[in-house]
């Protein structure tokens, strides 16, 4: 029964434009900071879904960002949006509370922080892996898709997450512009942001060069997505 209400569901996010479906027990992103701070309180899993892009996005990208990628970004944000508005719709006309968080949205502006670091509740959902570059790592995409979630308390079953698959690989740390990925790696996900990466010099390239940049406009990069073998559908 709940494995049917689950596999409907994806299968109803795969219509509304989704590549990748996860669900993940929240019971797993326990002691993890949200904004507000009883955020989760209400809900027992989070429905994660992926969008991906094409390689051909980030083949031109060398050392900055382009155009097409800043306004591909944009592109995929709402589409993200849109599919979480329609699933909060579906949960909530059968009954069940749901909340979906937005694909990019900054809530504590000082430190960078969201509602919910979503990319803890895609690994949850056995979306991917943590990869050292701290984004998630999915085996058939790589770091090329981008996630947003809903909050429920409807009766899922939860997906597995899935080991960390970066081995001795340091692609993603020589190609950083800044020198910002550290190359630490564990288990399941770093303590805190400052394990993986020289966070200053990554948000400073961004915020500061390539997001002032007229044609961006944004704080984004795209470098350790690229250098990601994962992320290359020819790297075999
Ligand atoms: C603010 C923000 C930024 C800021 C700050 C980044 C940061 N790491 O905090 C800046 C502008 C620098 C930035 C940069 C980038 N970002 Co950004 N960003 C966000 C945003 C809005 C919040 C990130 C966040 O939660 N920060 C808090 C930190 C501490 O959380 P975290 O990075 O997830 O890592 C921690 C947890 O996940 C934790 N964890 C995992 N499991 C568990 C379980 C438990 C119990 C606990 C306690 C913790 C835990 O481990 C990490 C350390 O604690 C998210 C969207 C969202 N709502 O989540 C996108 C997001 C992370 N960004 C994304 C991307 C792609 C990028 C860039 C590549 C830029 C670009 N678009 O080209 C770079 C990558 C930088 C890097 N190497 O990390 C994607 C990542 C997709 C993916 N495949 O992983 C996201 C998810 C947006 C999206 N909708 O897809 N970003
Ligand atoms: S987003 Fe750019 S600056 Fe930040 S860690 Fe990745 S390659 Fe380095
Ligand atoms: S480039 Fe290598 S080390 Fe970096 S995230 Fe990808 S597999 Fe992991």
């Amino acid at each position: 029964m709940t494995e049917d209400i689950t596999a409907h569901l994806k299968e109803f996010a795969v219509l509304q434009g989704a590549d990748l479906v996860g669900v993940a027990d929240l019971r797993r992103l326990e002691g993890i900071r949200t904004i507000p701070a009883d955020l989760l309180t209400p809900y027992t899993h989070g429905v994660v879904f992926g969008v991906h892009f094409p390689f051909d996005v980030f083949e031109p990208i060398i050392d900055a960002p382009t155009a097409l990628y800043s306004r591909q970004q944009t592109t995929a944000n709402n589409l993200l949006d849109h599919i979480g508005f329609r699933v909060q719709q579906r949960l909530s006309s059968q009954g069940h509370r749901a909340q979906a968080l937005p694909a990019s949205l900054v809530v504590d502006k000082q430190d960078w922080w969201p509602n919910l670091p979503t990319k803890a509740v895609a690994r949850a959902a056995g979306l991917g892996w943590m990869g050292k570059n701290l984004l998630i790592i999915n085996p058939r995409y790589g770091a090329r898709v981008r996630y947003a979630v809903v909050l429920t308390d409807a009766p899922l079953t939860p997906d597995q997450p899935m080991p960390f698959r970066c081995g001795n690989c340091t692609k993603c740390v020589e190609a950083c512009p800044v020198e910002a990925i550290k190359g630490a790696a564990w288990e399941e996900h770093p303590a805190d942001r400052e394990t993986a990466l020289f966070f200053d010099r990554c948000l400073g390239k961004l915020k500061d060069d390539f997001a002032v940049r007229p044609e961006i406009g944004q704080p984004i990069c795209g470098i350790c997505i690229k250098a990601c073998p994962w992320t290359n559908p020819r790297r075999l």
